[in-house]
């Protein structure tokens, strides 16, 4: 070590003692020239997952856990419970005759339904029968809880579904606040069905109208998502990039239903080869039709239904298709379109 490198070093550990460091040692990393996230490419199987959630509902209860879930936490970020370094995402098992008791949180909470049939949510006094497919919303403080009561004259099954959540965009923000309720289940003010007749249609109430940032729709059936996916695939040929691609909406803005989190479904034709594009949002997907291959920054992912795989900011996504596929996804675009910082990149192969 020469001697200026020396009395650096020294100076160094001198300021240290006062908490302070020279920024010329670490300008590069804190304003890249590009996201360079540790959030890496990662994809879990359903038929490895679910044993393994079946097997933790003989370890405990949904009541005792109070959520019963196993997290699926980006080997790049470990430790924290995030799928990005935005998002977290989970797989809930709720088995028949469980209730997973109420509660409220500051986190914005998204349902998509992966594997089985029979349960219900119940967010803002609204009961929501859950179908596989279906995504369901459970805005910011709205108490919610969930319950398995089978489907009426079939045999009762488990129900799984993935949880999305902005659990770790709140932590950085240090704004996160949660209530237990005084009962089991939150009290009922609305029957089935009052929130999507009001807004799902089109349409909307004359009086009363709904003033929130999320979205006053609960569930978004995926029998009308699909349909519109079906019909466009008969009407107009695919995008190249990404089949063809529908945002859902909060129906009184035109935005994303949740203020943090914006969703997608998209439809891929059999044989279909997509050409690559990048975004500074990374995504989780859920498979719910076909089987396929996710490539992300050069890496192969082959998918099959229910899966789940993450795709890190700014990596290179190519999505192939071998059958028909149909993906959910989300992502904390909405956040960095509001701070006007969203980029997104179109390659032609
Ligand atoms: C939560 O409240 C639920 O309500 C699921 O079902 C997963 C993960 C982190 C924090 C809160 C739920 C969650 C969660």
């Amino acid at each position: 070590m020469n001697a200026l490198a020396a009395d650096r070093r020294a100076y160094y550990e001198r300021i240290r003692q006062l908490s302070l460091f020279p920024l010329w040692e670490q300008l590069h990393d804190l304003v890249p020239q590009e996201p360079a996230s540790p959030c890496v490419p990662v994809l879990w199987r359903f038929a490895d997952v679910k044993p393994l959630l079946m097997e933790s509902a003989g370890l405990i209860t949904a009541e005792e856990a109070v959520r019963r879930v196993l997290v699926l936490e980006n080997p790049g970020l470990a430790g924290r419970s995030s799928a990005t370094q935005s998002l977290y995402a989970g797989l809930q098992l709720i088995m028949p005759g469980e209730i997973a008791p109420a509660h409220r949180h500051v986190q914005s909470a998204l349902r998509f339904i992966v594997d089985g049939r029979g349960a219900y949510t119940a967010v803002d006094g609204e009961r929501t029968t859950m179908h596989p497919g279906d995504f369901i919303i459970t805005p910011a403080w709205t108490w919610h809880d969930h319950g398995n009561e089978g489907v009426a004259g079939e045999s009762p099954e488990p129900v799984i579904w993935l949880d999305g959540l902005d659990v770790p965009l709140v932590r950085f923000l240090d704004a996160g606040f949660a209530e237990n309720g005084d009962e089991r289940t939150h009290a009922l003010t609305r029957r089935e069905g009052t929130s999507f007749a009001r807004y799902g249609h089109n349409m909307v109430p004359v009086r009363h109208l709904h003033r929130g940032a999320s979205s006053p729709i609960f569930s978004y059936p995926y029998s009308r998502s699909r349909e519109a996916l079906a019909s466009l695939q008969q009407r107009e040929a695919p995008d190249a990039w990404e089949g063809w691609k529908l945002r859902y909406v909060h129906p009184l803005t035109g935005g994303a239903p949740m203020p943090t989190i914006a969703t997608y479904l998209q439809l891929l034709p059999r044989g279909f080869r997509g050409k690559g594009a990048r975004a500074t949002d990374g995504a989780i997907y859920s498979v719910v039709e076909g089987r396929g291959t996710a490539e992300i920054a050069g890496q192969r992912l082959d998918f099959a239904p229910k899966d789940t795989f993450v795709v890190p900011s700014w990596a290179t996504l190519r999505l192939h298709a071998e059958q028909d596929v149909v993906l959910f996804s989300y992502s904390d675009r909405p956040v960095q379109e509001a701070l006007a910082m969203h980029r997104e990149q179109r390659l032609d192969h």
